[in-house]
């Protein structure tokens, strides 16, 4: 089995210090954040960038300061969120791939969100995955329903997606495909035989879906941005709490955790 690519997701959109005291905010919070990540054991960070208040942005400048203050103590593969919070224009939403990041997020589809409509038209796609293949940046497609597998399958027959494909199966976003492990089961079976994938299981879903990836020989998610919960009612104290559980579990079930290099290999990001 190919060594185990774990990705720290470490704001998100959505979730705010109320809910989370110790959600990293700014530039150098997230950085710092992604360094005890890496440090930890994860070779991929995935960032939203916030503003000063803490709301959501696309802005440039934020994402080039975050990229530069994580450059700045780690090696770590930086991939930038195109998803952004659910009110983002798409235009808002692409600017994070001027920077030219090894890699960046591409959802597949559109679905409910909540109480909200995450907006993901077939055209934006097509967009998105045009400027990722000019770019040469890897994408990462988010799938948050079985439909949204065979939109991703489409972008890649219109020679827009290079293969293999590398999925992210986000599942238990509420609105969305639930994240049960028959779930993730009939997913994982409906991808292209030469994909790779990681699994975002959503709240409570996190841990016991994490174990499947590592004993599927699918790769692993964890972070703030999908689950501020260490084990009911107690919250990590750090993204990299999640990490370094993920570290032991790997460890304990024979699957080695690969460092940034190595996932650059196993995903065939540009050298
Ligand atoms: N915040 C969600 C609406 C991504 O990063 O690509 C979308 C999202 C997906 O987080
Ligand atoms: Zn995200």
């Amino acid at each position: 089995m190919e060594k185990l690519i774990i990705t720290a997701a470490l704001t998100g959109a959505e979730v705010t210090r109320e809910q989370q005291p110790n959600l990293p905010l700014t530039p150098v919070e997230i950085a710092e954040e992604a360094l005890a990540c890496y440090q930890a054991g994860a070779s991929i960070v995935h960032v939203h960038a916030r503003t000063a208040q803490g709301e959501p942005t696309q802005a440039i400048e934020m994402y080039r300061e975050i990229v530069s203050e994580i450059q700045a103590r780690c090696p770590v593969i930086i991939q930038p969120t195109t998803g952004g919070a659910v009110w983002h224009t798409f235009e808002q939403r692409m600017q994070p791939l001027l920077l030219k990041p090894e890699m960046a997020t591409l959802s597949c589809g559109t679905c409910n969100f909540g109480d909200d409509v995450f907006v993901n038209t077939a055209p934006f796609m097509k967009e998105l995955a045009e400027k990722m293949l000019d770019l040469e940046i890897k994408p990462e497609l988010e799938v948050f329903e079985r439909g949204m597998i065979q939109n991703a399958i489409r972008l890649q027959r219109q020679g827009l997606l290079k293969t293999p494909l590398h999925f992210d199966m986000v599942l238990g976003v509420p609105g969305a495909c639930p994240g049960t492990p028959e779930d993730l089961m009939y997913m994982v079976g409906q991808l292209p035989k030469d994909a790779t994938w990681t699994v975002a299981g959503i709240g409570r879903a996190q841990l016991p879906l994490a174990v499947m990836g590592i004993i599927l020989g699918g790769h692993v998610r964890v972070g703030f941005e999908d689950n501020v919960y260490l084990e009911k009612g107690v919250l990590a104290t750090s993204n990299a709490d999640f990490v370094k559980r993920i570290v032991r579990l790997a460890k304990e079930l024979g699957r080695p955790v690969a460092t940034p290099e190595e996932a650059r290999q196993i995903l065939q990001i540009r050298e």
